[in-house]
């Protein structure tokens, strides 16, 4: 089958929406650190709109490890299909991406990094990608930074690159780019900015400096339900648009990006983007309502042996303890944002869910859970436990997770972690879970609240018996 290129556009089915600007004249603006299905669903879907008014934005995609996407972009001259899976399905072909940069190439991306022309690098690396601790700060143990910090010049991580990035910059006297990360995790601008500031410091204090006070470095809240492109999906998208496509991605139409403005941007507003100085409430809300109750689902409904997101919304008692979770035990953790309807806000999330045109696989949302539940659920937690509330309902999620390590565990299954190994071998026993400080912050951990309620729910787990912890 022929693949998507520019020269295959004119030959697409009418029904495809086209890009609405010129390919040939992009230049690129923005080097982007892993362009993963949610980059390419996302960030990308915003860009390419933007690229209708101004053509010098154009994203360079960089994944250094593996080349899967890499070289589909290149060989499809950048273009891929969104598809938007919805009550009004849509096939719509983004062309926001005017280079990429794969294994082999990293002296090619330090020149694309020195351009004056690259304003914004931005990065969807996932929590991992960070090399962040459990305190959020960079982990100097971790080694790819262990690496970088003996040879920044040939780094490895992509923190490393985006100090050596900026350190060409400030050596050649241009300024320096700004950085955006769309990743999930709370204060995701400041977490990075201090991860690059703290490795900089090990080897130029001046650099380090610089870093905190001339780079940019907005928060950011992301969100569109994009689930993994499988070989059905694919297979399903080469039929609707009788080219072969191996970068399409699906996602729902629902797409937010709250973004701190930030000196030099491109006028995103005009693209959909929501710009406030407060992305602190929106990325709060979002982590820990949806985020929160899809790891919850997640873990619950695979116990349950459901396999998407749907299915488990379709099983009442779990939805409606979802919902309870969501109203009852999540929304009093909010600080409250003018002119932001908390209980319909969570609302539509789990209706989003509801969505049956998209198989959102539970075991997806399972993956990186010791990344994740420090910001979807146990912040959540803490602060329960500070103002008093119960956390029975909110210890039902992180016991389900113990009994799924359990239970991979068990069966010799690959658990998909950058802890799996640490979280193997202590999960069998509550003391050694809960003593990892990576995972468990100590106010929660030490808490006996906490813990009764967790090993009852995990008493439950175990046993087999989950109505007694859907009725919580
Ligand atoms: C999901 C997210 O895979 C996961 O862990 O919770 O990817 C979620 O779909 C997105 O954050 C939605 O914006």
């Amino acid at each position: 089958m022929t693949p998507l290129s520019p020269a295959s556009l004119a030959s697409l089915p009418a029904a495809v929406r086209r890009p609405g600007h010129d390919i040939a004249s992009v230049t690129t603006g923005i080097v982007h650190f892993g362009p993963g299905a949610f980059h390419r669903a996302h960030q990308a879907a915003y860009v390419d709109a933007l690229l209708d008014s101004d053509p010098s934005w154009g994203i360079a995609a960089v994944s250094l490890r593996t080349p899967g996407t890499v070289d589909a972009l290149k060989a499809q001259g950048g273009l891929y299909t969104l598809a938007v899976l919805d009550r009004e399905p849509e096939n719509r072909i983004i062309a926001a991406h005017s280079d990429a940069i794969g294994p082999g190439e990293g002296a090619r991306l330090r020149t694309v990094l020195a351009d004056p022309r690259i304003r914004i690098a931005s990065s969807t690396v996932t929590e991992k990608g960070y090399c962040l601790g459990g305190d959020g700060a960079l982990d100097l143990g971790h080694p790819d930074i262990v690496h970088d910090l003996a040879r920044p010049a040939e780094p490895r991580s992509v923190i490393g690159w985006i100090v050596a990035g900026l350190d060409d910059r400030r050596a050649a006297g241009t300024a320096p780019f700004a950085m955006l990360c769309c990743d999930n995790m709370t204060g995701n601008g400041g977490k990075l900015r201090a991860a690059c500031a703290t490795l900089a410091r090990h080897y130029d204090p001046g650099l380090a400096d610089w870093i905190e006070g001339e780079v940019a470095f907005p928060d950011s809240m992301v969100d569109s339900i994009t689930p993994a492109s499988d070989e059905a999906f694919l297979a399903k998208v080469a039929a609707d648009i009788g080219v072969a496509d191996r970068a399409a991605v699906q996602r729902e139409r629902f797409s937010q990006w709250v973004l701190q403005p930030f000196a030099g941007a491109p006028d995103l507003a005009s693209v959909g983007v929501t710009l406030t100085s407060d992305v602190r409430g929106y990325e709060r809300a979002k982590l820990r309502v949806l985020n929160g109750t899809h790891s919850s689902l997640a873990y619950i409904g695979l116990a349950l042996g459901h396999e998407t997101v749907f299915e488990g919304m379709s099983d009442p008692a779990l939805a409606a303890f979802i919902t309870r979770l969501a109203h009852d035990d999540i929304l009093p953790s909010l600080p409250a944002i003018q002119g932001f309807d908390a209980p319909g806000y969570a609302d539509a999330v789990l209706n989003r869910y509801r969505n049956p045109a998209i198989r959102h696989l539970l075991s997806q949302i399972a993956w990186d859970g010791s990344q994740k539940l420090p910001y979807r659920l146990l912040d959540t937690i803490g602060e329960a436990l500070e103002a008093g509330r119960p956390v029975d309902r909110l210890a039902a999620p992180i016991a389900a997770w113990i009994a799924f390590l359990r239970r991979k565990t068990a069966a010799g299954e690959t658990i998909t972690d950058p802890l799996a190994d640490t979280l193997s071998a202590a999960s069998g026993n509550l003391d050694a879970m809960l003593a990892l400080r990576q995972v468990f912050p100590a106010r929660v951990a030490e808490d006996p609240r906490f813990r009764d309620a967790l090993s009852r729910a995990l008493a439950a787990f175990e046993s087999g018996d989950l109505q007694a912890v859907l009725v919580i």
